[in-house]
């Protein structure tokens, strides 16, 4: 397995546009910077921390209080939550990949001037109670941010059971007057309210209490509407058949210790990928790819 830059396959010219620093913690990390955009992405969780179109407030937040120590997540930005999503007896939430150092495979410049960089999840202890697979996620930055995690089994004879999730963190300018469209008519299990069973009814869905909903079986694009920042983020996803929408509000902000007691004014968790009865069981030798397009335009 590679990490260092060395190794990496690159053409010249996609070369100035990555750059390798030691961020936070001084853990490794990668600046890309397009005609459009910049974005920063950790090794650590082969997290996406940052990006920021010329012109535009960041598209995604990050907590001034994260860690980013080994062994504990970055709050903010993308999580890659895999394989798990949510709580498992004896193990750490959401999955083992968001705390991993993932190997850079890979940074592929275009004609077009995006960038593109492949990780993949390294092999580690976890992995052992799983048939065998690889984990490549792909980030791709040009107008908008392009998030793919590939999983494929490399087993010849056992089903694989997951669930994946890229757990996105927005950038808002107020959470009480966003409006987040695209989930009306559809299921969710509300965790706020003890995984009861509901649908949700409204068409622009409003911030006024903690909200921790996973939508099922949903496979649309959700956006996300603040006239505080006058900017509509699109949620655009493929392969994903759940959404889940969270704000930990007042009393949660202030129990988790990585977190701003007044951060939850300004963010909105939209995650994209497939949880709970929306698993995925892949066949021996079978594929599936969770791509997420986030984008923004002018809040008409
Ligand atoms: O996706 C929503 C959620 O599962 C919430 O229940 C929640 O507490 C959150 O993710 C953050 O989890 P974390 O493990 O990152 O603190």
């Amino acid at each position: 397995m590679t990490t260092n830059a060395s190794a990496v396959t690159a053409k010249p010219e996609a070369l100035g546009r990555v750059t390798f620093l030691d961020g936070q913690g001084e853990m490794p990390m990668l600046e890309i910077s397009t005609a459009w955009s910049t974005a920063g992405i950790y090794l650590h969780g082969a997290h996406v921390t940052q990006f920021k179109k010329k012109d535009e407030p960041p598209l995604l937040f990050m907590s001034q209080c994260s860690r980013f120590t080994d062994g504990i997540p970055i709050r903010g930005g993308v999580p890659v939550v895999f394989p798990w999503f949510g709580a498992r007896e004896g193990s750490s939430q959401h999955g083992f990949a968001r705390v991993k150092v993932w190997d850079l495979k890979e940074f592929v410049p275009a004609p077009d001037g995006s960038v593109s960089v492949r990780f993949r999840l390294p092999d580690c202890p976890e992995v052992s109670g799983y048939p065998p697979f690889t984990a490549d996620y792909i980030v791709t930055v040009n107008q908008s941010l392009t998030l793919q995690l590939i999983i494929t089994s490399q087993s010849k004879d056992a089903e694989f059971t997951f669930e994946d999730c890229l757990h996105t963190y927005f950038e808002v300018g107020d959470a009480t007057a966003i409006s987040v469209r695209g989930l009306k008519g559809i299921s969710y299990l509300d965790k706020v309210a003890g995984y009861v069973e509901k649908t949700e009814t409204d068409d622009l869905l409003r911030i006024a209490s903690e909200v921790d909903r996973t939508y099922l079986n949903t496979t649309g694009t959700v956006e996300i509407l603040d006239p505080r920042l006058g900017r509509k983020i699109l949620v655009e996803k493929q392969g994903s058949a759940s959404t889940v929408v969270w704000n930990p509000w007042i009393a949660k902000s202030r129990q988790m210790s990585d977190f701003g007691d007044e951060e939850y004014q300004r963010m909105v968790c939209v995650e994209s990928g497939n949880v709970a009865s929306n698993s995925i069981s892949l066949p021996p030798g079978g594929s599936s790819t969770l791509t997420v397009k986030l984008s923004s335009e002018t809040l008409k």
